[in-house]
């Protein structure tokens, strides 16, 4: 009897123990992370070493497999809403998506806002982008803001010459899930589209659908699309940084523990200058790979610039209000 006692209490003390454990650590699970770009390109190699630190830094508690080239979801917009429901653990999206759901990231994509891509760093590095960071979280948008990345500065690509904003007049320009872009397009005479995923720019150009779309050296280069829109202005209205998003749905749901998502947060940031050296190198390669293809590049002249920034200035009302202070101190930045 006494025997038979002693082994109850052992057996109830390693159950709690065990109990005790399983509430402070996850145990193994696997998430999956979508990312529409192929492999190679800058933010896939960042993904994959983000997944390669959280695998290490956790013991193999938290695995994460990247499914790259629109594999999971060709649209930004159905990964990001997958993530709301905890159906997809993170994925890695432009920031230009994400504001439709946390509006406030609006402002640090506004049009022509920063000099270079120094002065965007400094936004994204200091208290503003974190703050941002923060903010997606902070939201209630079920989501959560990991890091960013580089993507460069965004231009037009077209079927037709494009040298000033008057050259959009009648053309259909593809544009990401974006009110700020749809009325940017609508400010320069073009009719926007919406709901076509970066795979099926290609098609949709060759198709007569879209006339163009914009975007960045890299991904007009890798996607292809270079072969079917010839023109390429370097407006550079935008600067959209990339952004890692996890989902709060997800991560709870795996029982993944708040100690594991703080190592989850902290391996994130290590891989943003990884992304950014990567980005550097790709961002040259594309260029030269499209120069040496022959490709018809046009380098606005300031008046053809400022003609572009006078039909979007509309947009610093519509979607700058209220945030006139941070606007300033993001200006203050570039100086
Ligand atoms: C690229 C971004 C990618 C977007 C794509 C787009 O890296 O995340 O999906 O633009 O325009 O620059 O949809």
């Amino acid at each position: 009897m006494k025997k038979l006692t002693t082994v109850i209490v052992v057996l109830a003390l390693v159950s709690c123990m065990v109990f005790a454990k399983g509430a402070t650590e996850s145990k193994g699970v696997t998430l999956k992370l979508s990312e529409v770009h192929v492999e190679g390109y800058p933010t896939t190699m960042a993904d994959r070493e983000f997944a390669r630190l959280v695998e290490e830094r956790t013991e193999g508690r938290v695995k994460i497999e990247v499914y790259s080239n629109g594999t999971l979801y060709g649209e930004e917009t159905g990964a990001i809403e997958a993530m709301q429901i905890g159906d997809c653990a993170f994925a890695r999206v432009s920031a230009s998506p994400v504001a439709s759901y946390v509006p406030a990231l609006n402002v640090i994509q506004l049009p022509y806002l920063y000099n270079s891509a120094d002065h965007m760093w400094k936004v994204l590095n200091g208290e503003i982008g974190q703050a941002m960071l923060d903010g997606v979280e902070e939201s209630g948008s079920g989501l959560i803001g990991l890091c960013w990345y580089d993507s460069g500065s965004r231009s037009f690509y077209t079927t037709k010459p494009v040298h000033q904003a008057s050259d959009l007049r009648g053309l259909k320009i593809r544009v990401q899930n974006s009110e700020m872009m749809t009325e940017l397009i609508r400010l320069c005479g073009g009719t926007p589209i919406t709901g076509i995923g970066p795979n099926d720019i290609y098609s949709a150009i060759q198709q007569g659908v879209i006339d163009g779309a914009e975007n960045n050296w890299p991904t007009y280069y890798s996607k292809g699309d270079y072969e079917v829109a010839k023109y390429y202005c370097l407006d550079a209205h935008t600067r959209v940084p990339e952004i890692l998003l996890g989902s709060v749905a997800a991560l709870k749901n795996a029982g993944v523990s708040d100690s594991d998502i703080a190592i989850i947060k902290a391996c994130a940031k290590e891989t943003q200058e990884f992304e950014i050296a990567a980005w550097k190198e790709m961002e040259k390669e594309a260029e030269t790979a499209v120069r040496a293809r022959g490709n018809i590049i046009h380098e606005p002249t300031l008046a053809q610039i400022r003609s572009f920034q006078d039909a979007v200035a509309p947009i610093y009302t519509r979607y700058g209000a209220g945030s006139e202070e941070i606007i300033a101190r993001i200006r203050a930045l570039g100086n």
